[in-house]
């Protein structure tokens, strides 16, 4: 795609930059580094969202690198004919919320799951969004500034686990081409300070109830907590030594919420939730990460034994896929 070809289809047009909902560092990433590429071109956007940013991270993303970002809640102005160009993200989604301006543009690195024909379309495989980004300063010679290199870094190391997560050539590459215009400090402020007193509080509780068998760990949480930190604890409990699967879980006041990961060669975690919450809720997601839930109404058919029950659940399905 010739990114210029984006500029000339946004122009006179009122433009929005959408993320998925509960953006992640890549999503504000991608979105930050295009406001800024366009705004180069004589483009003038605003960057918009839908949910929450629950990590202390994320959030100080915007103050670190300077961001704007608009909530649903700022956009009730939004006309059926203002342009959308979606970022890290594809419309009809789940994790996006269809808002009523047209969606003309698509920058994104998943794999699409509904098809959706826009008039700009920039959809690659690679380990992070705002490589794709990236991309465009590197094709047209645009220059960015310190911030917006510094935040694209940030994004691609994020999304990419430090280049263990999907990383490709061209994400080594980008990376390679922002670092270099990137202030160092900056991004390094990005990993102080970034733990919250409750975030403990749910590594302590995992860490008493973790239960190993084999290679497989579990862990409950049991209490409310954010999707984004049982995402992260998950990743915590898979870099002990001994576990190659993770499976962790928060009792919520509107159900259990799972994170799951697997490090084990042919075993996919999506298609591992998905099997062991058949009945009981739903889940799914990549080969090495997924998420699954299970609403409230359900949890007592889980009976007074619930972790025993979930934990056998998930050894079944283990058993099963191992054999394969
Ligand atoms: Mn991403």
């Amino acid at each position: 795609m010739n990114p210029l070809q984006l500029v000339d289809l946004l122009r006179g047009h009122k433009t929005y930059i959408q993320t998925h909902n509960f953006p992640d560092p890549d999503a504000i990433a991608s979105a930050f580094g295009l406001q800024y590429f366009l705004k180069q071109h004589g483009i003038e956007t605003d960057i918009c969202y839908d949910g929450r940013i629950e990590k202390l991270s994320t959030k100080k993303m915007f103050s670190v690198f300077g961001i704007d970002i608009l909530s649903k809640d700022d956009i009730s102005d939004m006309k059926e004919t203002d342009y959308i160009i979606t970022v890290d993200s594809q419309k009809y989604n789940a994790n996006l919320t269809d808002f009523i301006g047209d969606e003309v543009a698509c920058i994104d690195h998943h794999p699409t799951v509904y098809a959706c024909e826009y008039a700009y379309k920039d959809v690659r495989l690679v380990g992070a969004c705002a490589t794709l980004i990236a991309e465009y300063f590197y094709q047209t010679d645009t220059p960015m500034s310190v911030e917006v290199a510094s935040c694209i870094a940030y994004g691609i190391k994020m999304d990419t686990s430090d280049f263990i997560r999907g990383a490709t050539a061209l994400d080594a590459d980008m990376f390679a081409y922002v670092y270099k215009q990137a202030d160092r400090q900056l991004l390094n402020t990005m990993y102080t300070n970034v733990m919250e007193f409750s975030d403990l509080k749910a590594y302590g509780a995992a860490i008493d109830n973790i239960h190993v068998y084999g290679e497989v760990g579990f862990a409950v949480i049991p209490f409310d907590c954010p999707d984004a930190l049982v995402a992260i604890i998950s990743d915590f409990i898979l870099s002990l030594d001994v576990v190659d699967f993770s499976v962790i879980y928060a009792i919520r006041t509107d159900g259990i919420r799972f994170s799951v990961r697997s490090a084990k060669k042919g075993v996919d975690a999506g298609l591992v939730v998905k099997n062991a919450l058949k009945g009981y809720g739903s889940g799914g997601g990549h080969p090495f990460m997924a998420g699954g839930f299970i609403p409230k109404e359900n949890i007592p058919s889980l009976t007074e034994k619930r972790d025993y029950v979930i934990e056998q659940l998930f050894l079944r399905e283990l058993r099963e896929a191992m054999d394969e």
